[in-house]
């Protein structure tokens, strides 16, 4: 795009301002040429999870569930928490899964944790507390529904945070996939 000037070039004093100006005008588009691209690459990116992305609703735990028994359980053993440590559990969810059950168990009401909650394709569903399934009881219990058809498959994260807590908190966390 530089040599377009080339034929404005008189003497060797006019030749060098030209010269200068032809590069400067080369560095500057630069920037303008590599953020295009940028743009170009997200907006490819982003077609895929928005076309694929669901809607969940998260509501407390309710008793009873009628297909309880064709549960798979996903469990770990005691889990020990401390001021602002961040604890991340995986959850493989397979095909054909209706709901997940969450469980965070901790049972102890002066300290407090928090459970984040994150999709396959990285949408965060919400941080929530001890109160957010309507008791303060030292545990989060949870539902998560699909708006409609099945779970997305893949890793879920559920990120388990201490977010107030005196020497260290040990906590139980189970997620039933039904
Ligand atoms: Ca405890
Ligand atoms: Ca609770």
């Amino acid at each position: 795009m530089c040599s377009g000037f080339l034929p404005l070039m008189g003497g060797s004093m006019n030749k060098w301002k030209i010269f200068i100006l032809c590069i400067l005008a080369c560095l500057l588009t630069i920037p303008a040429v590599s953020a295009e691209e940028e743009y170009a690459i997200n907006s490819v990116t982003e077609e895929t999870p928005a076309s694929a992305e669901k809607d969940y609703i998260v509501s407390p735990w309710t008793e009873n569930s009628p297909d309880s028994e064709n549960s798979i359980f996903s469990l770990w053993s005691t889990q020990y928490i401390s001021q602002g440590q961040t604890i991340i559990h995986n959850v493989n969810v397979g095909s054909g899964v209706n709901y997940l059950e969450v469980d965070l168990n901790w049972g102890d009401t002066s300290d407090a944790l928090t459970l984040s909650i994150y999709t396959p394709s990285g949408s965060n569903l919400g941080t929530y507390r001890d109160n957010s399934d309507g008791s303060v009881n030292g545990r989060i219990r949870l539902n998560i529904n699909p708006s409609q058809g099945y779970m997305e498959q893949g890793t879920w994260k559920f990120k388990v945070y201490g977010e107030s807590i005196s020497g260290t908190e040990d906590y139980t966390f189970n997620v039933a996939l039904h």
